[in-house]
């Protein structure tokens, strides 16, 4: 019989006489006649019959003896594991880390001692609500995690995608955990925080507002993970070589700049497309867009740390770039998928607590509950004290200890020695401790007496949720106020609204008007009491907001375009070559999957058929219909779906002469405003790729 073509990556190899293929992963496989691997069971036993379990007659019931049918179905039954308790939803990928030059004089870790050396990372984003198969467009935080495998052990810096946290002590991360989840008696709402338990813990919780600004605003939409920053959070300590420490803050900052949704899209993405992000990553990876960001850091002595407003300790404040600059040091880019999602993206465990020399911990009361809380939540998910062993959590440099046995336990030390000190000298007695390489912590000096007390250091909940506030773009200052009476509108319970209310009025007595205005409260509620007056005289800092800090180019953004029969050739052709200058990409919606013939005969297979190609799911679009099409586009009520969203929601519009009927069937009105641009000149493509810079119309009246 004919062998099958050997398929690429499979090495063929023997085993005795008989023929192999090593697949993928390095494991060997039996070859069939038919050059088809041979299908085993888990034992290596060849399977003659995957079809029909074994009975006792055609028609009679199944038997015991079935081994192959027992095994396949009992793997089967336990295939999963439990999700994770918070950021279940989440999608990694491998890249490296490069630094940029030697911090040597900061810090002794490894990592940042040489000019251009790069470090393998596997980076996880994730939401942290909703469940592993919620959608991706979620009002929520996301995580930004990343695992560097260097030189002297992991580092794990877990981060999210917004600088601050909801609450100051890990004993209270249960409870806002509790909150935002499906309420227990319901089991809904899910991935969403507009919900009465939510709002009731956040209103009881002044420490929260300043997060809750964030959660509030366009940060919580992103576009993709390609366009958010990150952010460790916490203040962490740099230890050089010598045992002197400075304090440091650690943020991500996108190459290809900041960008968010709309509210109206992100609903409807996660309609029409619920994996919009991870589709994104895994789109822009596959055709070599690979994503960059630069870590900065903010780096502080104890001096800085006193003369500061807030105490750095606080995970609920952050130091404003313009008080004290982040320094880029080093590039993130991630540049492989994973090849089995399971075995990286869902079995690579963070933990905050993986540090190596020369980056430590401060005392941060939720850093230090999050160092005892990661290591305990991978046995219960991973179920076995192994879990380091695994490919992905492994370390990639040496490593060598005595800890042994347990389930699943493949990498057990080899040879006599698996206690210390033991007098078996250096070849066969193990690893000792080395005072010159290992991780000596800080000695910081003690507090005082020990007490369950929040600092009065603490203590000021409003001031920086202003500064937030005020930092934004009036743009942006809507969409918070929106956000704030959508998400109050879906609490049943007025006293919650009202609460909130009372807390707004701490941080801006317009927000807190238009919220109370948007909930169609008469009066506005008494003002929560403050533990400290709220400062009013912090300033705004500019980099706080998306909006006020536009990306250089229209790099990694997609244009639809809404094509029929006839669509002039030459003018699409001028599109797409426009936007992959700028390292743009387009992709084409038409009224069928099979495509469109083109003014010059040519057939153009479509990405998407029109109403699996809605315009949310794009940053730009381009309606250029024929004469003819046109008339079939105006039936279609997904293509006057697609123009109109499109216009609400601010983008640019670029078009041929026949899409301004369905424009005005959408009730566009006809003297069209300046984010539209005819495609008519020989121009037309690269100034509407330039005008898609801006990434949107904003001086549109009638706006979602
Ligand atoms: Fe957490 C997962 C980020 C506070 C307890 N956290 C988790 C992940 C991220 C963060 C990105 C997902 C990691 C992955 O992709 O596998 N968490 C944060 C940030 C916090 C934070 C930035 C505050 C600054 N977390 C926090 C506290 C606690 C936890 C205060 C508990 C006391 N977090 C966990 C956890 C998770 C987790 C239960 C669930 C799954 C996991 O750890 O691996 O241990």
């Amino acid at each position: 019989m004919a062998r099958r073509p050997k398929t690429t990556g499979l090495e063929e190899v023997t085993y005795g006489d008989q023929p192999l293929r090593r697949g993928q992963g390095g494991e060997t496989h039996q070859i069939a006649e038919d050059g088809y691997d041979v299908l085993t069971t888990q034992q290596g036993i060849p399977v003659a019959d995957d079809q029909n379990s074994l009975k006792q007659g055609a028609r009679g019931p199944t038997l015991l003896e079935d081994a192959h049918f027992r095994e396949k179905i009992f793997h089967f039954d336990h295939e999963r594991i439990p999700e994770r308790v918070v950021h279940a939803r989440g999608y990694g990928a491998h890249g490296f880390f490069e630094t940029y030059k030697s911090l040597s004089k900061l810090t002794r870790a490894d990592i940042f001692q040489r000019e251009g050396e790069q470090t393998p990372v596997f980076v996880r984003f994730s939401t942290v609500a909703g469940s592993k198969g919620s959608f991706d467009l979620a009002r929520d935080v996301r995580g930004f995690a990343v695992k560097f495998y260097t030189r002297e052990g992991n580092w794990d810096l877990v981060g999210n995608n917004i600088p601050v946290f909801f609450i100051q002590d890990a004993i209270k991360f249960p409870d806002i955990i509790h909150s935002v989840k499906p309420e227990p008696d319901k089991a809904f709402p899910q991935a969403q925080s507009a919900h009465d338990n939510f709002w009731d813990f956040i209103s009881l919780t002044p420490e929260s507002m300043h997060m809750i600004m964030w959660v509030m605003s366009d940060r919580a939409i992103p576009r993709s993970f390609r366009f958010m920053q990150g952010f460790g959070v916490h203040t962490f300590r740099l230890v050089d070589g010598k045992g002197a420490s400075n304090f440091v803050k650690f943020i991500w900052k996108p190459k290809l700049g900041m960008q968010s949704v709309l509210w109206n899209e992100a609903v409807k993405i996660n309609g029409a497309d619920p994996d919009f992000h991870r589709r994104d990553l895994w789109s822009a990876i596959q055709t070599g867009n690979f994503p960059e960001w630069e870590l900065c850091l903010q780096v502080f002595d104890q001096d800085f740390a006193d003369s500061f407003d807030f105490d750095v300790l606080d995970p609920t404040k952050l130091i404003p770039e313009e008080l004290l600059p982040a320094q880029p040091v080093g590039r993130l880019v991630l540049d492989r998928m994973p090849e089995n999602f399971f075995a990286e993206t869902e079995q690579v465990a963070f933990m905050t607590q993986n540090v190596p020399p020369g980056i430590e911990f401060s005392n941060d009361p939720l850093l230090q509950g999050r160092n005892f809380s990661y290591l305990d939540t991978q046995l219960k998910r991973l179920g076995s004290p192994n879990f380091a062993q695994l490919p992905i959590n492994a370390p990639k440099c040496p490593f060598h200890h005595l800890q042994q046995d347990g389930h699943m336990a493949i990498q057990n030390p080899r040879g006599r020695a698996n206690y210390e000190p033991n007098s078996w000298g250096p070849d066969i007695g193990g690893p000792r401790e080395s005072r010159e390489q290992g991780f000596e912590t800080f000695p910081q000096e003690p507090e005082g007496p020990k007490v369950r007390l929040r600092p009065e250091s603490f203590g000021d909940h409003y001031s920086q949720a202003r500064q937030f506030f005020i930092s934004q773009s009036l743009i942006e200052q809507r969409h918070i106020g929106d956000a704030l009476v959508f998400e109050l509108s879906k609490c049943e319970f007025p006293a919650i609204r009202e609460r909130m209310v009372g807390h707004l009025r701490n941080i801006d007595a317009d927000l807190a008007q238009t919220v109370a205005d948007g909930l169609g409260l008469k009066t506005l509620p008494p003002a929560a009491p403050p533990n400290q007056k709220p400062r009013t005289d912090l300033p705004p800092s500019d980099l706080l907001s998306i909006l006020k800090n536009p990306p250089a180019s229209f790099a990694g953004r997609k244009i639809g375009v809404l094509v029929t029969d006839g669509t002039d050739a030459k003018l699409l052709a001028g599109l797409e070559d426009a936007a992959a200058a700028e390292g743009a990409s387009v992709e084409l919606i038409a009224p069928t999957v099979s495509g469109v013939t083109l003014s010059d005969g040519t057939m153009k297979l479509a990405h998407h058929k029109i109403d699996g190609g809605p315009s949310v799911l794009f940053d730009a679009v381009a309606v250029i219909p024929s004469e003819e099409g046109i008339l079939a586009l105006l039936k279609l009520p997904p293509a006057r779906d697609f123009v109109s969203d499109a216009y609400a929601h601010y983008k640019f519009i670029a078009f041929a002469s026949p899409a301004t009927k369905l424009f005005a069937k959408v009730g566009i009105p006809e003297d069209l405003d300046d984010g539209f641009m005819a495609m008519d000149t020989p121009t037309a493509a690269d100034d509407f790729v330039a005008l898609c810079r801006n990434l949107r119309f904003w001086d549109r009246p009638d706006g979602a």
